[in-house]
């Protein structure tokens, strides 16, 4: 079967031809206008934010054929932005024009802190695997068994703006949303199928395999109200396997992992080398096949090499995005660089690379600190020349991940400090009760005069959309997360928290997610030594309880 993929040049499209490509289909690209009428089957993998998808569609003359093909249900699928794109505007960019197939507009999920006065669980954007209530029966969900799907969106489709005769099923985030879309032969999902592992494989297989059939799409049922005013959907807290990459002393890339950032051998039989944990690709793959919600690779001297022109990284994405089908996030190097022969790169332009070799999200690490420091000279105004900014603005808030290298200085009084300084259970060596969280660059080898809550608070301002929460003190260690570090930072921001560093045992993250309000949490070393499986934690953790607005309520995790 022949599949037309509509790129328009941004974001991550690899991931759904690769997902395409794994169901035995052969994939096609849209070269001029005119194919987008005569493709057979069209999907559209809505990358990027709102007003750059309507400005690129624009610029390509795609908006006319597209909504032409659509009203003559000619058939087609349309991933995440791409079924927003239907409604006729969208608060992300209200000065753009949607297609207007849907009389509606996309608006923006709330946010809690400014609505609330006080944090409540959501974060925004909805990062993470989320449910869906058919709506009524319908083909692409042949199959569906009430798995969870992967959502990334800080903007929904209101149901109130969305007619009955579209609405094929809801999500729930806070507020009730149209999660997919269907009339004739024309499907839409706000979830991306590409990314929901096995199941989001089968609703794409059934997508691809039901565009087009006419007669069968048409016997769909009547929505079945009920159903989507009883049930509500929850998120779950992730799970994430972290994979830190460097060439070791042979010259061959590696996944590496060190206590307390030095990942090199202290004592055995080679003293001084980089720790060899195994094959970046394969652990990759083994962690997606044992149920990891995400995977991330972080390449740890991307502060010193380029890592468009020295390290493999782009051909090492490229390989996981043909055996992964979780979301992946990349991060070392990100920022502007000039090479030997003075050519520029902006960080946007190694953001590029690195979406186009299959990741969906980049994570960005010293050069946020940098951006913050000059955020901060500037009278905290943003000036749109960060790298967070740029990368933010292409594609979407939540392709942006700031990767925070934290370690804790004590101090023995929380006066004079224009940090911000908490009293911690943990003391210090000589029996501190107060401390604050320093930034770092450099892979933590250089401390700056930043402290955490400037650093996630100024991120967030510039447009960042999730925080991979480091603790230098405690990577490696085995000896459990700072759980006093996630809750600074997560009662300072709207966006959601990745907490990383020191996980030894399931309980530990089970004490994540019941003592703190993060959204997911991270481990390397447990992950690669085989001491603590993906399973035995999600196990652990949906036996748990923890207190909820209205009670208590089970941690939701994804089977
Ligand atoms: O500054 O944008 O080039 O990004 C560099 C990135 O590489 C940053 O995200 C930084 O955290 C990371 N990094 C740099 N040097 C090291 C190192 O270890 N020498 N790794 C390093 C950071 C932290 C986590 C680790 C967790 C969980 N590693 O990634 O996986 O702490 O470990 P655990 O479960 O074993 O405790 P830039």
């Amino acid at each position: 079967m022949n599949i037309t993929v509509l790129d328009y040049g941004a974001g991550n499209v690899r991931s759904i031809r690769n997902a395409i490509k794994k169901l035995g289909c052969n994939v096609q690209e849209i070269k001029t206008p005119e194919d987008i009428l005569t493709a057979e089957r069209l999907v559209f993998p809505g990358v990027g934010s709102f007003g750059k998808v309507m400005e690129n569609l624009t610029l390509k003359g795609y908006a006319e054929p597209l909504r032409r093909r659509i009203k003559e249900d000619k058939p087609f699928l349309g991933i995440c932005v791409a079924l927003q794109s239907l409604y006729k505007g969208s608060e992300e960019t209200p000065e753009a024009q949607g297609l207007g197939i849907i009389d509606g507009t996309i608006r923006r999920f709330p946010n809690h802190i400014d609505r609330e006065g006080k944090k409540s669980s959501l974060s925004v954007p909805q990062i993470g695997w989320n449910g869906i209530i058919p709506a009524k029966e319908h083909p692409l969900f042949t199959h569906y068994n009430g798995e969870k799907l992967y959502f990334v969106h800080s903007y929904y489709a209101p149901l109130a703006e969305t007619p009955q005769e579209w609405l094929l099923s809801t999500t729930d985030y806070g507020i009730s949303f149209a999660s997919s879309l269907a009339k004739g032969n024309v499907c839409a999902v706000q979830f991306h199928p590409e990314k929901s592992g096995k199941t989001g494989l089968a609703i794409l297989e059934n997508a691809l395999l039901q565009l087009g059939r006419r007669e069968e799409i048409s016997l769909t049922g009547s929505p079945d109200k009920s159903s989507v005013k009883t049930k509500k959907t929850k998120i779950a807290k992730r799970i994430i396997a972290c994979l830190d990459v460097r060439s070791n002393d042979d010259g061959d890339l590696v996944v590496t992992k060190g206590d307390q950032y030095d990942v090199r051998e202290r004592e055995g039989q080679s003293p001084g080398r980089v720790r060899n944990l195994g094959k970046p690709t394969a652990l990759a793959k083994r962690y997606y096949e044992e149920g990891a919600d995400e995977i991330t690779l972080l390449n740890i001297t991307g502060f010193r090499n380029f890592p468009l022109q020295d390290q493999p990284m782009i051909a090492l994405l490229k390989e996981i995005s043909h055996q992964v089908f979780v979301p992946v996030t990349i991060g070392g190097g990100i920022r502007e660089f000039t090479d030997e022969n003075g050519r520029r790169y902006t960080a946007l332009d190694v953001a590029a690379a690195y979406f186009q070799a299959g990741a969906d999200k980049i994570s960005i690490g010293s050069d946020a600190v940098y951006a913050v420091e000059a955020y901060r000279c500037n009278n905290c105004k943003a000036d749109g020349t960060s790298s967070i900014e740029q990368i933010a603005k292409v594609y979407g808030a939540q392709a942006v991940v700031i990767s925070v290298d934290p370690r804790r200085i004590y101090v023995s009084s929380p006066e004079g400090y224009t940090h911000t300084v908490i009293k911690t259970k943990e003391r210090g060596a000589n029996g501190e009760e107060y401390c604050w969280y320093q930034c770092t660059v450099r892979g933590g080898r250089e401390g700056r005069d930043l402290d955490v809550v400037q650093l996630v608070t100024g991120c967030e301002a510039l447009g960042a959309g999730e925080i991979l929460l480091n603790c230098i003190d405690r990577d490696g260690t085995n000896s459990g997360f700072d759980l006093e570090l996630a809750n600074l930072v997560t009662n300072a921001v709207n966006i959601p928290v990745i907490l990383s560093s020191g996980a030894g045992t399931a309980e530990h993250f089970v004490q994540a997610f019941t003592e703190t309000d993060v959204d997911a949490a991270l481990a390397a070393g447990i992950f690669h030594r085989r001491e603590v499986g993906i399973g035995e934690i999600k196990e652990a953790a949906a036996k748990v309880k923890k207190a909820a607005e209205n009670g208590e309520e089970r941690i939701e995790v994804r089977k």
